[in-house]
């Protein structure tokens, strides 16, 4: 994927051969030349002049072919190897992203080595103003050029920033440009607020955007779909016998039991969620998330109402709090069903704490409602 073009302090830059789409095409089109790309160096079509590689931004640049008009003695054919109307042939379309709307003057760097060769006309969203057409480049004949002069009637070179776009409002927008004489290539283009700017050399680096990575889950990885998470701290709350023992642990987001006590190792400590509505389908998968801890091998039993349907233990592991996902299989819950999940705090006698052992603290993160498996 291209990166996206962006303004930066009422300027936007962009290498003309990083466009987005191209269209109406037929009988012209926007050939790429670049340094990377040998067999783009080749090609059958009617050209007059050689790849110009030495010096273009990004290694790389269009060209509109077949050019069959090179000089004045060849003939001009409208609608095929010139056009005076803007959007007509071979539109190259560009998204920017504007922040700051107001009028951007237009500078195009391109390579002419010719009289018919110069010329593009710019466009906005599909419109083809006035102000954008007829982008004309007079000077620096057999080198890369920028220009922001209008050819008109009474001037065929026109003036610098003479050419413009006016973006009336913030947010995305197409620039266009098409063809007005075959045989025009183009390097990079600036659209700028700033009208007594003028380009040098390659002009500045393109204003593009790129999205910082995006933070990846720390918590329930394993959990690769779900109708709704459960989790310990929202959904469950300790019965009355457990409520001494049982806390959230904030740091490891998760349900834990409170191991210093002696009272509350060894024994199953409860913490229920009642079913407030109906679910959305008869049977739903579940899954309970627990952690690993490294000095004891916690178990868990999970019920519905009195019943019990699954029992694990934690397996032993060197690193601790890593998530385990015990599956619960396919069960029905109705309105009014209370889910209970119960966890021990024990000891494996490795970690030695004072005269005693370290205790794991039976932690679990969530009970995961999935739908079944036909229906993710
Ligand atoms: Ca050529
Ligand atoms: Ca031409
Ligand atoms: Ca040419
Ligand atoms: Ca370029």
């Amino acid at each position: 994927m291209v990166d996206t073009i962006v303004e930066k302090d009422a300027i936007i830059v962009f290498e003309a051969e990083n466009y987005a789409s191209q269209t109406l095409n037929e009988s012209r089109q926007w050939l790429s030349f670049s340094e990377t790309n040998s067999e783009s160096l080749s090609h059958n079509f009617a050209d007059a002049d050689l790849p110009h590689l030495d010096g273009a931004s990004n290694g790389e640049y269009l060209e509109i072919l077949p050019d069959t008009r090179t000089n004045h003695d060849e003939a001009l054919i409208p609608g095929e190897n010139f056009t005076d109307k803007p959007g007509e042939m071979a539109i190259l379309s560009y998204p920017i992203y504007v922040t700051t709307p107001g009028r951007y003057y237009v500078w195009a760097r391109a390579y002419s080595t010719g009289t018919e060769d110069n010329g593009m006309h710019i466009g906005l969203n599909g419109d083809w103003p006035e102000s954008g057409q007829r982008l004309q480049f007079c000077k620096g004949k057999f080198a890369w050029t920028w220009s922001s002069q209008q050819r008109r009637p009474d001037n065929h070179c026109g003036d610098p920033t003479t050419l413009w776009i006016d973006i009336d409002k913030p947010g995305q927008h197409m620039l266009t440009v098409s063809m007005r004489e075959d045989g025009t290539e183009i390097d990079k283009f600036i659209l700028t607020q700033d009208k007594n700017y003028t380009p040098v050399g390659m002009g500045p680096s393109v204003t593009t955007y790129n999205a910082p990575e995006l933070s990846e889950r720390t918590a329930l990885k394993d959990i690769t779909h779900y109708y709704k998470i459960l989790d310990a701290n929202t959904y469950f709350t300790p019965n009355d016998a457990s409520k001494e023992y049982f806390y959230f642990d904030e740091w490891r987001k998760a349900a834990a039991i409170n191991a210093g006590k002696p009272d509350a190792r060894n024994i199953f400590v409860r913490a229920s969620y009642e079913v407030p509505a109906k679910l959305p389908s008869k049977a739903l998968n579940m899954q309970l998330v627990t952690l690993s801890e490294i000095d004891g091998e916690s178990s868990y039993r999970v019920f519905i109402n009195d019943q019990l349907i699954g029992e694990f233990t934690n397996a032993e592991t060197t690193i601790d709090y890593s998530e385990n996902t015990f599956d619960l299989g396919l069960q029905s819950l109705k309105q009014g069903d209370t889910i209970h999940v119960e966890a021990n705090a024990v000891t494996n006698g490795k970690i030695p704490e004072g005269d005693i052992t370290a205790f794991s603290r039976g932690r679990w993160r969530a009970l995961v409602l999935q739908h079944p498996l036909n229906k993710r």
